[in-house]
This record gives C-alpha cells, sequence and structure tokens, in this order.
C-alpha cells in the first residue's frame, strides 16, 4: 500500500502492554467461551475480504454488532446518525474525563491471523468533530492474543486531527519488532487519545466510518508499452499497455502521452489484459510516453519506463551522407553533412554544416544514394550543428 501516513505516526510500542502507554484496558482482553465461538474461520477469505465486522458500524441494535467499548470512567461512545461516512451511521469516541486520556472502541471477536507469514492492512476513515487546541489523535491499534487468547499487548498508529473524513491505513509489514511471533488472534482497536499530558478537552470527538482489516492490498506492476516507435504529425498511433495487479484486482491506467496531454484516469480493466490507446502528437519532435497504473483500492505503480516515440513531419532533404544506421525496418538515422532542409507546411529552409535526422522508409521518394541523397520525406531532425562557411570547401 502506498497510501501516505501523513499524521503523527505514533507506533504504539505495545510489546509491553497497551495499558503501559494510553491507559487501562484489561476489561478488553477477557476471553470467554461465547467469543471464541465466533471466531471467523480464515479459510472463507479471499484477498481483500474485510474482515472487521460489520465495518460501516450499519448494523446492530443497541449497539453496532460486532463491536463494543472499554469503559473507563466518563468517555464516552457514540453510535448514531448524526453524521457518517457511508450509510447512516458511524461511531464516535470523546473523552470526558480529566484523568483518563483515551476511549476506544474494541471489536468483540477474535479474528485469527498470521502475522509471521501474511502483512495485513488496517484503514479506515474518521473525523474530529470540535475545534481545540488540545488535539487528541485517532488510533488505530491491533490488540494481539496468543493461541489461547491471551493478551500480548498492541500495535497500532495514531493519526492527526481533521475536520474533514480522511482515510488512514497502515500494515503490519511496516511494523517490525512490533508484532508479536506469538499472536494467533487480533482484535481491531479505534482511539481518542492524549499521547502528550494534555488535559482531554470534553469536547471533542472522533468518529469512524468504514473500518478495514485484511490483507494487504499490492499496487500493480508498473506497465508495459508496446506499440510504433515513429510516426507522423496528425496521424493517430496506436500503442497496447498491460499491467498485471498481485492481487488479481481491476486497474486503471494514467498515459502521459509526453506531450503536456494525458488520458486522466482510464478503467477498470482486468488485470494482466492489453489495453489499447490512439494519439496523434501535432508537432514533430522526440516524445517519452509514459503511463502508470492503479488497483481498485487506489494502490498505484510507479510510472513505467519511458517509451520514446519520433514524430515526424514532411521535408525536402538535400545533402551528403556521413553514415547511416537502419532503425529497425522502418526508419533510419543519417549524418549528414553540408545539408539543405526544406520544411513544408509552412515552408522553411535551412542549411546546416552538419545535422542527423531520422527518417522514415515509406512514403520515401528521391534519390538515396550511399553518398549523396535527395528525397522528400517524413524525417525529424534529431541534431544539428549550426552552419558555418568553414564546412564549404
Ligand atoms: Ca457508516
Ligand atoms: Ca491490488
Amino acid at each position: 500500500m502506498k497510501h501516505k501516513i501523513i499524521g503523527l505516526i505514533v507506533c504504539v510500542l505495545m510489546i509491553l502492554n497497551t495499558s503501559t502507554i494510553i491507559g487501562t484496558s484489561t476489561d478488553t482482553t477477557k476471553t470467554t467461551q461465547e467469543t471464541v465461538m465466533n471466531i471467523i474461520p480464515k479459510m472463507t477469505h479471499n484477498n481483500h475480504d474485510n474482515w472487521a465486522p460489520n465495518p460501516s458500524f450499519e448494523e446492530g441494535d443497541s449497539m453496532p454488532t460486532g463491536w463494543t467499548y472499554s469503559i473507563n470512567n466518563t468517555s464516552k461512545y457514540h453510535w448514531d446518525s448524526t453524521i457518517s461516512h457511508s450509510g447512516e451511521k458511524s461511531i464516535g469516541a470523546l473523552n470526558f474525563s480529566n484523568d483518563t486520556r483515551w476511549s476506544c472502541w474494541i471489536t468483540t471477536d477474535f479474528i485469527p491471523v498470521d502475522l509471521v507469514e501474511e502483512t495485513y492492512e488496517f484503514s479506515g476513515w474518521y473525523k474530529f468533530i470540535g475545534t481545540s487546541t488540545k488535539q487528541p489523535s485517532a488510533l488505530f491499534e491491533l490488540d494481539m492474543y496468543d493461541e489461547n487468547y491471551t493478551h500480548l499487548g498492541g500495535s497500532g498508529q495514531g493519526f492527526n486531527y481533521s475536520l474533514e473524513w480522511k482515510y488512514q491505513s497502515w500494515n503490519t509489514s511496516g511494523m517490525g519488532g512490533t508484532i508479536v511471533n506469538e499472536t494467533r488472534y487480533v482484535k481491531l482497536k479505534l482511539y481518542q487519545v492524549y499521547f502528550t499530558h494534555t488535559e482531554p478537552d470534553p469536547l471533542i470527538e472522533i468518529r469512524f466510518d468504514d473500518i478495514y482489516f485484511g490483507y494487504g492490498n499490492d499496487a500493480p506492476s508498473p506497465p508495459s508499452i508496446s506499440g510504433p516507435s515513429n510516426g507522423k504529425i496528425k496521424v493517430s498511433v496506436v500503442y497496447n499497455f498491460t499491467t498485471t495487479d498481485p492481487d488479481g484486482d481491476d486497474t486503471y491506467f494514467f498515459i502521459d502521452w509526453g506531450d503536456n496531454t494525458t488520458n486522466g484516469w482510464i478503467g477498470p480493466y482486468n488485470s494482466g489484459g492489453t489495453i489499447t490507446a490512439t494519439h496523434t502528437w501535432s508537432e514533430p519532435g522526440t516524445y517519452k510516453i509514459q503511463v502508470k497504473t492503479k488497483d481498485t483500492y487506489g494502490a498505484e505503480s510507479n510510472w513505467s519506463e519511458p517509451f520514446t516515440i519520433y514524430i515526424t513531419s514532411k521535408m525536402l532533404l538535400i545533402g551528403y551522407v556521413q553514415s547511416a544506421m537502419n532503425q529497425g525496418d522502418e526508419c533510419i538515422i543519417l549524418n549528414l553533412s553540408i545539408a539543405l532542409i526544406i520544411k513544408l507546411k509552412p515552408i522553411n529552409l535551412k542549411m546546416y554544416s552538419s545535422v542527423q535526422v531520422l527518417i522514415l522508409n515509406n512514403e520515401l521518394h528521391g534519390v538515396l544514394g550511399s553518398k549523396f541523397l535527395a528525397v522528400l520525406v517524413y524525417a525529424l531532425v534529431l541534431s544539428k550543428a549550426p552552419f558555418t562557411i568553414h564546412s564549404f570547401r
């Protein structure tokens, strides 16, 4: 995932215990036979299945199904329709206490994980309600449990104040040493927490909605480009682009044609499939096409390697051939000396003491000898030396 963690990255190093940093939460670590029965079987999970129960908090009677909160003194919790990111409801955590500096929603069921072999992503949306100089963090945390459902600690990240709904994500691969290898189950926790020793502001609430916990999403690979490496002005050229998403997700493409135009994001297309796009350049020149891709979950690839295309225009070339290099079947690069180049539309005449031109083989009219040429052709001037009297002998 390439979501930028903009907020303060508070790696809550809680191999020790959650309570050492953000207060006491031992009431959430109890295990009962009943909760064990509710374990979600891992085999039902596909790449992007969301293991967070009731992730949009829409279901439930008196409480959102699958979630509860940690009782601590005077903290307060909301689950209602006053505000939501999607659907009608979201959950809120308030902190009315002066001596307790956190409040937290937590999932009721144990979610089986393999933190050693797999990378998991924990993400969601949050929004602050209320302005204050005392700004708590929105903390996403995993509580870790061993095979006997014994609490091992917690690991998470805190994110900064935002009055707009904001998406944040972290994944377990980035948490290194904070992951306990004996972990077999986790619970998800969503906090309002004051990391610094500030007296909590009772008026600030943090709302959470649309939570995701599951396998981490990987970006598709930078696309490959295939198509002609030369063309003519005002004639459309066809290119093929292909990419593969490691998760098999559908993909979008963003094509930069090198002439300050793009196609914007186009898609979605099947992973591994080939898409076709055409483009027309209006000026002769050397252009570099680049393309990037993203999956339907927003994970974006790097840019592809630049693909160079030479766009030619019609001209009359007269000069001495110094050397010639074939560029496939379609074009030749010539080094000319004492060359006269007359461009058509608009007419423009120039002389060069030496010049390198790329010419297209098709539609070539005239004399192309090993020493001398006089041709009407589609060509592109690649590099040139200024005309000097000295070059005439
Ligand atoms: Ca919702
Ligand atoms: Ca993906």
